[in-house]
């Protein structure tokens, strides 16, 4: 039976930059997650011809959070829901799956790297039949939907099981429990040699692959350890738990701080990757060497014809503004596409579905390519280790060359969080006013050269999308200032800072940057608006 449910809106039901990121106990509230549906089912006509995904990270929360969606889709009428075993599936690997059998979109429940369980966070991630995220008009309409939300329809009707493959049909809609790593499995192998691989891993080459308790512990044993052949035990952290066994999952140097340490550590092997809660984002890390996810899209990018499914060539290449320009200078040197997009994984799909870029990357230790529409910590990993089978040499070596060939892009992303939100948004207005009178003044010997808001004007639909604040120096360096959009407590400024240099190829970039962070926080009064004096995480 379908109910048809009152309810009222939550005001708090934003989309963020890739869909709804809330406290866990915000999300658990009455009808929220069933108010968040039911406004995005609203925005879809014709659900009866409609099919979608579901699963997640894992984190707490999603078993209850799926039986709901199930529930709603079935209240909506909705065709056919593909659900992952256990709930578990990775975002790329979500993407991969609507892309395949051509789904009209899917629901990837997860707050991404952000800390699970029950006074962590929740999220959920929409997909539309693009493979990813929403577009700017898509996530305003939903976001209309549940300001305004009345009611919702829901199915009276037991739990399903989602243990093993099976398939149910409730009123009209069907429900498949798939399997969610074997598509993905196939892609992999479909753009990589496995085979140079295996000899990889038949050679004394040692890996460790952190799976930070999130989704990405079952893949990475399939596809590393079963698959290519690595020791057992390759993967670390590898079953998915419900609160990250207390971790952030986060693959940077603060929060993967084990694998660093070891990484840093005389019985270091000779590489590592870690990937965050959902598997979209990853570090790369070799012996006592951080690769930045800025450098590891201009060194993938360089390298592009060592990959099978790459080699006669790739169309271009996209990175966010606030990315270092890096992976420009590669674009350059190639002759390849070059796009520089607002903050958010969105901006890249209509450039990958017209052809115009292969690759694409951000800061945020995201890199992917147009396999699918979201961003892909296996895929980054597996393309490291192709580049290691091939040349047989370190991480270091590999990016110290890059940087002998290139130059190297020194890059620091400072991050000011919980900030209230109105002095933040004063904050970057006040910048935002003040940017035309910067131009010629200089601080602390850098110059202004050029300053202004980061506007992008899509090539495709036309439209135009404004994100961050830029400032450029004279020679060459530059500071991006923008406001997180996935916090779920206060406000986070970020700022985003680079130099360039051809000869001092390996310094700390905390120390070549000292200078032009303190500048970052002098042009737009950081500490006197917020009373920090130094960031809280520096990345
Ligand atoms: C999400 C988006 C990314 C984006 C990031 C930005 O990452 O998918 O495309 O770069 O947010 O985060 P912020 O707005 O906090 O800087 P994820 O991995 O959290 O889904």
């Amino acid at each position: 039976m379908i109910r048809i449910v009152k309810t009222t809106p939550y005001k708090d039901q934003k989309m963020g930059t890739a869909g709804l990121r809330k406290k866990t106990q915000t999300a658990m509230q009455e009808n929220y997650i069933e108010n968040f549906l039911q406004s995005i089912f609203n925005t879809i006509p014709n659900l009866e011809e409609k099919s979608f995904l579901v699963g997640g990270d894992g984190r707490f929360y999603n078993k209850t959070a799926i039986q709901k969606i199930i529930k709603i889709a079935i209240g909506n009428n909705v065709k056919k829901l593909y659900i992952a075993k256990d709930g578990l599936v990775s975002t790329p690997a979500g993407s991969a799956i609507i892309l395949k059998n051509k789904l009209s979109g899917g629901f990837v429940l997860s707050a991404s790297h952000n800390p699970g369980g029950i006074n962590g966070d929740f999220g959920i991630k929409y997909a539309t039949s693009s493979g990813g995220q929403c577009q700017p008009d898509e996530s305003l309409a939903i976001q209309e939907q549940a300001l305004n939300i009345t009611e919702y329809k829901i199915a009276d009707c037991d739990d399903f099981d989602l243990s093993t493959i099976t398939s149910y049909t409730q009123e009209n809609t069907s429900i498949e429990i798939i399997d969610p790593y074997i598509d993905y499995i196939k892609l992999m192998e479909s753009i990589f040699d496995f085979d140079k691989l295996k000899s990889l891993f038949k050679s004394n080459f040692r890996f460790v692959f952190d799976a930070m308790n999130g989704v990405t512990g079952p893949y990475g044993k399939k596809i590393f350890e079963e698959i290519l052949g690595a020791p057992k035990g390759t993967v670390v952290n590898s079953i998915p738990l419900e609160d990250f066994g207390g971790l952030h999952p986060d693959p940077n140097l603060i929060y993967a701080k084990d694998l660093v340490n070891l990484m840093y550590s005389e019985t270091a092997p000779d590489f590592a990757a870690a990937n965050d809660g959902d598997g979209d984002r990853n570090m790369i890390l070799g012996k006592k060497f951080f690769v930045s996810p800025s450098d590891c899209l201009a060194i993938l990018t360089d390298n592009y014809k060592l990959i099978p499914a790459y080699k006669n060539g790739i169309y271009g290449v996209a990175k966010s503004a606030a990315t270092s320009m890096a992976v420009k200078r590669v674009a350059d040197t190639l002759n390849i596409n070059y796009y520089e997009v607002p903050t958010g994984w969105k901006y890249f799909i209509n450039l990958m579905d017209s052809n115009r870029i292969s690759f694409c990357g951000e800061e945020s230790f995201g890199t992917g390519a147009s396999h699918i529409r979201e961003k892909d910590g296996i895929w980054a990993t597996l393309f490291w280790l192709s580049i290691i089978a091939e040349k047989r040499t370190s991480v270091k070596e590999i990016a110290l060359s890059h940087w002998k060939k290139y130059g190297r892009n020194y890059y620091l992303r400072n991050d000011y969080e919980n900030i209230p939100q109105d002095i933040a948004d004063k904050l970057m207005a006040d910048l935002e006013a003040s940017l035309p009178s910067l131009i010629n003044k200089e601080f602390k010997g850098y110059i202004v050269s050029d300053a202004h808001p980061f506007v992008y004007n899509d090539p495709v639909d036309k439209t135009s999308t404004k994100n961050g604040l830029i400032i450029h120096f004279k020679d060459g360096s530059r500071i991006v200032y923008r406001l997180s959009g996935t916090g779920t407590s206060g406000a986070t400024l970020r700022t985003y800072i680079e130099c360039y240099e051809t000869t001092n190829l390996l310094e700390d970039p905390e120390v070549m940057l000292k200078d032009l962070s303190e500048v970052s926080r002098l042009i737009s009064y950081i500490t006197s608006r917020t009373g920090k004096t130094k960031p809280d995480i520096i990345t």
